[in-house]
């Protein structure tokens, strides 16, 4: 039998978040047909309209929410006016109160989403445009990831005054890292520490990137559900991507009660069309804020990532210029001498400079020259003889050599990583550069495994103490540029080895 941990992560990626048949209940949504009639609506129309929900379908929109009301949204929904995410349409009344109007056009529907426009928390609308340039001025500023962060989430918290503001960024399996945070009195500190990747199933995070900024407004909410149920034009579930109303998970929601958290708002961090990471906010309380307030927010996010792009772009140049700085060096200083093998052993400290490796070595036929903390000889040719059976790449590279060739673990002192080129197509000659092993401690947000499956009815954990992990048998990564520049390294090498081959050849004539 599958462990419970299985069963709770592949039923979270079956959650039907794309088609929950509901809307979250703060607000009212209508669908229209091309010809704008009412073809569908939420189940809670009559609280705010007076019109019973069946007695809506069918009628036109100006039937449902007066002549007034739709003669102010009428221009807009003229055919092929509304785009296919949500835009702000008018401010109309309703029941004596005022209501945001946002529509869009998805699933062969006018799709109509109806928001109290009065009583949102936050900043006014007023203050919003300031705020932004404010922050547009101090973002050029900052030069790492960690500062860009610390101001998005201040200003994401000045412009909605969620009491906890948290940026974070997935690493390669999926796993939150919380980067920054802002935090008001009362909320406790997430800094530092990690979020399983199975808090946010793989569905969701695909929704994230093309839907930019969700909010709960209170994770104790009642859906409101869509009558009739289905979509009149496709005979299916709604598909309410998009809708700012779309209700969420119940197991998400079940999440939030158990962090303490009754709002949530999450804004995507998009780089270079990957989720990167996400800003996440926290309320105590239930918590309202408006469609301007949440797009000014999915702003701010736009220009963080942005922001993280560039700088990251920057680095990554000037990461692979130092490394291309000391491969040119190496090949500098095996163009001189006439035996190769010499000429690599004069290089010996600038190779590990090259893969910031702490150990170096060179197999070729019976000659062995190791530098720096290595495995003893024994050792490496047992590496090299594994590497010669069953590793074709020309350029092999591993951040946990033990995982993959049992004997390393007698040396993860000095070898947990291997960053191996190949250098002859027939022989088993190579270059290897050992990296030591990197003790990582990381502080999970709550045991990763903590998950419960209570009556065969799934539920997220529902501890969030900090638990530390010691992970032991890795080193340090070897990053796609250096992977990219060794290979490059790896032909000019073969080629300065042939042309010295070729003139022994003609010396010896
Ligand atoms: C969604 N889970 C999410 C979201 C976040 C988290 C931010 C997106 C919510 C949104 O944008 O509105 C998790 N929340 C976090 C994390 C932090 C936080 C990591 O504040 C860190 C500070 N979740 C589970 C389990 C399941 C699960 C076991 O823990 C599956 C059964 C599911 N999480 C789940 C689902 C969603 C989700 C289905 C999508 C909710 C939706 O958009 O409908």
């Amino acid at each position: 039998p599958q462990d419970s941990t299985d069963i709770d992560i592949a039923s979270c990626d079956r959650e039907p978040i794309r088609t929950p048949g509901a809307v979250q209940p703060h607000g009212f949504l209508l669908a229209l047909d091309d010809q704008l009639k009412v073809v569908q609506v939420s189940d809670n129309l009559a609280q705010f309209t007076g019109m019973e929900p069946r007695l809506a379908t069918g009628r036109s929109l100006a039937d449902v929410i007066g002549e007034g009301a739709a003669e102010m949204l009428a221009p807009q929904l003229e055919a092929g006016r509304l785009r296919e995410r949500p835009a702000y349409l008018s401010t109309i009344s309703q029941g004596g109160a005022p209501f945001d109007v946002l529509g869009h056009a998805w699933d062969g529907l006018h799709i109509l989403e109806f928001e109290p426009a009065s009583s949102s928390h936050g900043a006014d609308v007023q203050q919003l445009y300031p705020l932004l340039g404010e922050f547009l001025n101090k973002i050029s500023d900052a030069d790492s990831i960690e500062e860009l962060s610390k101001l998005a989430a201040a200003e994401i918290r000045a412009l909605t005054g969620f009491g906890r503001v948290l940026v974070y960024s997935f690493d390669d399996e999926g796993h939150g890292n919380v980067l920054a945070e802002c935090l008001a009195d009362g909320y406790d500190s997430y800094l530092g520490q990690r979020f399983p990747a199975s808090d946010i199933p793989r569905q969701a995070r695909e929704l994230y990137v093309a839907n930019r900024v969700r909010i709960i407004q209170d994770a104790n909410y009642t859906p409101a559900r869509l009558v009739p149920p289905q979509n009149p034009r496709s005979g299916q579930a709604n598909d309410l991507s998009f809708a700012a109303l779309r209700s969420v998970s119940p197991v998400h929601l079940q999440y939030m009660r158990n962090m303490g958290t009754m709002a949530s708002m999450s804004v995507s961090l998009v780089v270079r069309g990957k989720l990167w990471g996400l800003i996440s906010c926290h309320h105590a309380e239930a918590r309202r804020l408006s469609f301007h307030q949440r797009t000014v927010c999915e702003q701010v996010g736009q220009i963080l990532a942005l922001h993280i792009k560039n700088r990251s772009d920057a680095d990554e140049l000037q990461f692979r210029l130092e490394v291309r700085r000391s491969m040119v060096r190496i090949l500098g200083g095996l163009t001189q001498g006439a035996d190769f093998i010499e000429n690599l052993r004069s290089v010996l400290p600038e190779l590990l400079h090259f893969a910031r490796a702490g150990g170096v070595a060179i197999v070729i036929d019976d000659r062995l020259i190791s530098f720096g903390d290595t495995p003893s000889d024994e050792q490496i040719r047992a590496l090299a003889n594994w590497l010669g059976a069953g590793v074709h790449e020309e350029v092999f590279h591993s951040a946990h050599l033990s995982a993959q060739h049992a004997p390393a673990e007698d040396y993860t002192d000095c070898a947990s990583g291997l960053l191996a080129m190949q250098i002859s197509r027939i022989h088993q000659h190579y270059l290897l550069w050992f990296r030591p092993e990197h003790v990582v401690q990381i502080d999970w947000a709550g045991r990763p495994d903590g998950k419960q499956s209570t009556n065969g009815q799934l539920s997220p954990r529902t501890s969030f103490a900090a638990w530390r992990e010691t992970v032991h048998g890795r080193s340090a990564p070897w990053r796609d540029g250096e992977i990219e520049l060794t290979l490059e390294f790896r032909t000019a090498l073969l080629g300065i080895a042939l042309e010295r081959a070729e003139q022994m050849a003609d010396l010896a004539e």
